[in-house]
């Protein structure tokens, strides 16, 4: 299997982490997105990373599918689990951290136009989403170690993929570490894993 990423893709990353964490080898293949001769245009009609090459050449995206796949390869630790209500709430924490992703990706465009044409309007309601789904992830996690039932999960590796772009990317905007105490000390735990330390955004 040969994963298609870029070095600080939060999506990305989230994949790379599941491998890690569930010991699955995955041959990483960097790509520059953008570039006539992209491969990730052959094999993911959006042209967007993350996007997983199996062996008999099928391709799997979004990060999302990818992470279930790998997931479901092994037995092993799983990340999702089984029962459907847990498992929602899974996919709930992530949807919205990824969601926090879109938003910033959507702040940081924007902020690339020239002047002339960027709109100050559209990024303020980038920002707003950023900011309302920092809030609502940092209330929902409160003093709790892990976002789910005391336990490590997919919903922790997204929030922190979503943290360490959030920094990376606008943390001249957004201050997680002072706004957002509980999601930082969360933020602080996941760096301590083998599997974030890495995959560390470059800056
Ligand atoms: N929902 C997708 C988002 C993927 C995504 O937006 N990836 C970005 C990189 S961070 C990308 O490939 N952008 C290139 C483009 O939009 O053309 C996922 O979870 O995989």
């Amino acid at each position: 299997m040969k994963l298609l990423y870029t070095i600080n893709s939060p999506y990305a990353r989230k994949v790379r982490i599941v491998a890690a964490e569930k010991h699955i080898d995955i041959v990483l293949l960097e790509v520059v997105l953008g570039a006539p001769d992209c491969i990730v245009n052959q094999y993911n009609p959006l042209g967007k990373v993350p996007v997983l090459v199996l062996d008999d050449d099928e391709s799997l995206y979004d990060s999302r599918v990818i992470v279930e796949y790998l997931d479901n390869r092994t037995p092993l630790a799983h990340l999702i689990p089984q029962d459907l209500g847990s498992k929602i709430k899974v996919r709930r924490w992530e949807a919205l951290a990824d969601g926090v992703c879109d938003a910033t990706v959507a702040t940081v465009n924007e902020k690339r136009k020239s002047p002339e044409v960027q709109s100050a309007t559209f990024i303020t309601k980038q920002l707003d989403k950023v900011m309302h789904g920092l809030q609502a992830l940092n209330n929902d996690l409160g003093k709790s170690k892990w976002c789910v039932n005391d336990t490590f999960s997919l919903a922790d590796v997204a929030v922190g993929c979503m943290l360490g772009y959030v920094n990376l990317r606008i943390g001249d905007l957004v201050n997680v570490a002072i706004d957002y105490p509980n999601l930082e000390r969360l933020h602080v735990a996941l760096l301590k894993r083998k599997s974030f330390k890495d995959s560390l955004p470059v800056p």
